[in-house]
């Protein structure tokens, strides 16, 4: 790992004017810059301190607490310096100008994490979780940020790549001492369990990874049903903005429009849709194909229909909810008692509504057993080593030769290396950190 010899610093809080500015600054040039900025030659480690921060010329900027947290116990494993000082523009900009000019330069996005990463602080699972806790806009979201950054995921690819190294070893002694007799019972048969072990528990994680990255990246909600049965109309309500155009004129809604909002502690993207019909308009058309399209890819599917009409059922899912729409319109002994009511233009009945969206995505979500995969990359990685492990089982099937099973095995625990960045071809370390937050 290339060894860095600079010093970074960045604003670390929220951008100015805000009541504080954390200014965070990191690598071999902290003691220097302390000594040459502050008010005190040098800071107590760990001790919040009142210090006067200086320019170059020797004027005041402001005085503030600072932190000074000597490696390697520091979150980045290098000396630190934290100092908090007033949140104003200028203070922050001339506070940053005066701790480069004693030698440092503006951190790159996520730079203070991934000197962390590189100092063995954490792993890039955990890395991830940093920057989702920093991201996470649901409870959700937040609480599944935690389990990661406590080490769920490390400990689960680690006891998969351990297995694995298990199987490798058993193959490459019976790659190497060829004649014993009973080398195939020896090591077929433990291997062959093995990983049918691990070939089930990747299996496993995919399909509750569905549901991890839907928590994270949001749940998909369509919404579906004739033209001018009310659906933008509902869409409006329970976002509370007029995103959607309502008009009494069928066919309105053409693209599909979505929104993100979170109920009951989700993240949602609610999409509405052009209504489904047969339609000659060829923009209406795109449009209808277009929310055939969100329906299939939805997680969780809303029929609206108008309430003095009959609903045809026959398109209905298990799993799907289906409303009666304008019940206002209806005479309340009309108003059927099976399915859900609702007033879209009023908002009446949509906190019911409302209660049962959050209640089928409790259900989706109530058998996840942590930890849990929560990115695309993390499927990609598992998808790829499940690849392996299926072309070193029909291996062993197939007895081509422990060298055989050995390579898909040997590449399988790469796939899982990288995931936790045990093995970290620079790329997948770019594409990380690259979508943290500077300061971070
Ligand atoms: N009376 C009544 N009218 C509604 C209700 N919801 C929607 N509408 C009206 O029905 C028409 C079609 O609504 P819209 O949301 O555009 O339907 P969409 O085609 O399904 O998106 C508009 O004139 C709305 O104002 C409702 O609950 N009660
Ligand atoms: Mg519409």
């Amino acid at each position: 790992m290339a060894l860095r010899r600079d010093t970074i610093c960045a604003l670390a809080s929220g951008p100015p004017p805000s009541a504080i500015s954390v200014l965070r600054v990191s690598g071999p040039h902290v003691a220097d810059i302390i000594a040459a900025r502050c008010s005190l030659q040098t800071l107590k480690p760990r001790h919040a301190t009142l210090v006067d921060l200086l320019d170059e010329k020797g004027t005041l900027i402001d005085s503030g607490l600072a932190v000074f947290m000597p490696g390697p116990a520091s979150y980045t494993g290098e000396d630190t310096l934290e100092i908090s000082l007033h949140g104003g523009r200028v203070i922050t900009e001339l506070a940053l100008r005066s701790i480069m000019s004693a030698g440092a330069r503006l951190a790159e996005p996520g730079e203070f994490t991934r000197r962390a990463f590189e100092a063995g602080k954490l792993d890039l699972t955990r890395a991830e979780a940093v920057a989702d806790l920093i991201d996470a806009e649901s409870e959700a979201q937040h609480q599944q940020a935690l389990k990661q950054m406590d080490g769920a995921l490390e400990r689960l690819y680690a006891g998969w790549r351990d297995d694995l190294t298990t199987c490798l070893a058993l193959l490459e002694a019976s790659i190497d001492f060829p004649d014993e007799e009973d080398a195939p019972d020896r090591v077929d048969a433990p291997v062959r369990e093995t990983l049918l072990r691990i070939d089930q528990a990747l299996k496993d994680a995919l399909v509750q990874g569905n549901i991890t990255e839907r928590i994270r990246d949001g749940f998909k909600i369509a919404i579906l049903g004739k033209p001018n049965a009310g659906k933008s109309t509902l869409l409006n309500q329970i976002s509370k903005r007029e995103a959607a155009i309502v008009t009494d004129i069928p066919g309105t809604t053409r693209d599909v429009v979505e929104v993100r909002l979170t109920i009951g502690g989700y993240l949602v993207w609610l999409s509405d849709t052009a209504g489904l019909r047969e339609t000659t308009d060829i923009v209406e058309a795109e449009g209808v194909r277009r929310a055939m399209k969100a329906a299939d890819e939805a997680d969780l599917r809303l029929w609206v229909y108008d309430a003095r009409e009959d609903f045809d059922m026959s398109v209905v899912q298990p799993g799907d909810i289906v409303v009666a729409n304008k019940s206002d319109l209806v005479a309340p002994k009309d108003v059927s008692r099976e399915t859900l009511t609702i007033v879209a233009k009023t908002g009446e009945g949509v906190a019911n509504l409302e209660a049962d969206i959050i209640s089928h995505i409790s259900k989706m979500t109530q058998n996840l057993s942590a930890p849990m995969i929560t990115r695309a990359r993390h499927r990609q990685g598992i998808e790829r080593a499940l690849e392996y492990v299926s072309a070193a089982r029909d291996h062993l099937k197939l007895q081509s030769g422990s060298e055989f099973v050995a390579e898909d095995v040997r590449q399988a625990s790469r796939e899982l290396g990288m995931l936790t960045g045990h093995i970290d071809p620079d790329t997948v370390l770019g594409a990380v950190f690259s979508s943290f937050c500077i300061g971070k």
